[in-house]
């Protein structure tokens, strides 16, 4: 685990308290989807938290992410109310979309969360085009690209990391390899090991980071976006990571060991982070417990908070779905 010596300690503990809201957002979640309150299924995060927390708290706000179809983690990274997002996934009225769009399609203009894509590889281009939009208006914001390893096989990779590249796009590619893509073992797809090594043939930097430590994530989403805000162009970023469910929530896992998935929660991202605060930066177990707590009825408020939102209007269902003519 990266040292957290240099580290405001207050950075550090928002990078934990995100951390345990994801995990215990994903995980309350999961309990009312074998109850019957969750509608469609749910693409789950626990075991991936470092990630988007690393990326998110190295951003500005006015900066933009793209999401995938696992978006929960990336939200609550960014900052999103868990109230919008319960209450999407239930498919209510309150939702950050309006309930219309449902868990593959979070979104929440106001932290920068752009419409998540649940077609792998898509976003990709589009946060190119975001980045794009930012270098011609002038502006030093940047855009993230989050996607999978799957996704990495997918041609609108290519097309999308290449015109960056070309165009000193101020973009960075976030590819958090979590080993699968659905039931596939990535090793059985590449005939490398690093999928951060396809940089060299867009001759953009290309890093592989321990996506399993906040700390190390954020070290390099810093010097990426730091590279980009100076008009040097992209980064493409491999954090090597784990989902802990399956897939999708049908999904029991059956191409994957016991062992496999012990090995890699013996690395959980937040027990390390716990421990760290503790050993290397002095604080209390008690005020991560009060972290903690906070984090569950943060997540138990939002919930409740969906499930006595009202659904959406039957006269909402032709609603932003034809742009009317100016
Ligand atoms: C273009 C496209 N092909 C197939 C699918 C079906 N699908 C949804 S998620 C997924 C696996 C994606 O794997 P990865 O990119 O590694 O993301 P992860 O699920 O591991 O987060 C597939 C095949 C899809 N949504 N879009
Ligand atoms: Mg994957």
């Amino acid at each position: 685990m990266t040292g957290s010596d240099n580290f405001p300690l207050e950075t550090a503990r928002e990078m934990y308290r995100r951390m345990v809201l994801i995990r215990r957002f994903e995980d309350h979640l999961y309990a009312l989807f074998l109850q019957g309150a969750v509608p469609g299924t749910l693409h789950q995060y626990q075991g991936q938290e470092a990630v988007a927390v690393g990326v998110c708290i190295a951003l500005r706000p006015d900066d933009v992410i793209f999401s995938t179809h696992r978006p929960v983690g990336h939200l609550l990274a960014r900052g999103s109310s868990p109230r919008g997002i319960a209450a999407e996934i239930m498919g209510k009225a309150t939702g950050c979309a309006g309930g219309k769009g449902g868990q593959m399609h979070l979104t929440d203009v106001t932290v920068g969360a752009m419409p998540s894509n649940a077609i792998v590889g898509a976003n990709i281009p589009i946060a190119t085009g975001a980045a794009l939009a930012f270098q011609l208006r002038g502006q030093d914001r940047v855009a993230v690209s989050f996607f999978g390893d799957g996704a990495s096989n997918i041609g609108a990779f290519h097309e999308g990391i290449n015109l960056a590249a070309v165009k000193n796009a101020p973009v960075i590619f976030v590819c958090e390899n979590n080993q699968y893509g659905a039931s596939t073992a990535i090793s059985s797809m590449l005939r490398i090991t690093d999928i951060a090594d396809r940089a060299a043939a867009y001759g953009i930097p290309g890093r592989v980071v321990d996506g399993m430590d906040v700390l190390a994530v954020h070290h390099a989403v810093l010097e990426a976006v730091e590279r980009a805000r100076q008009g040097n162009g992209p980064t493409l970023l491999e954090c090597k990571t784990y989902r802990y469910a399956g897939h999708s929530r049908g999904d029991p896992g059956g191409y994957r060991t016991r062992d496999e998935v012990q090995r890699w929660r013996e690395r959980d991202p937040i027990s390390h982070m716990r421990a760290l605060l503790i050993t290397e930066r002095g604080m209390a177990e008690e005020e991560l417990i009060s972290i903690e707590n906070a984090c569950q009825s943060e997540v138990e408020e939002a919930v409740e908070f969906a499930r006595n939102s009202p659904e959406p209007g039957i006269e909402e269902t032709y609603l932003h779905v034809f742009k009317e003519r100016q």
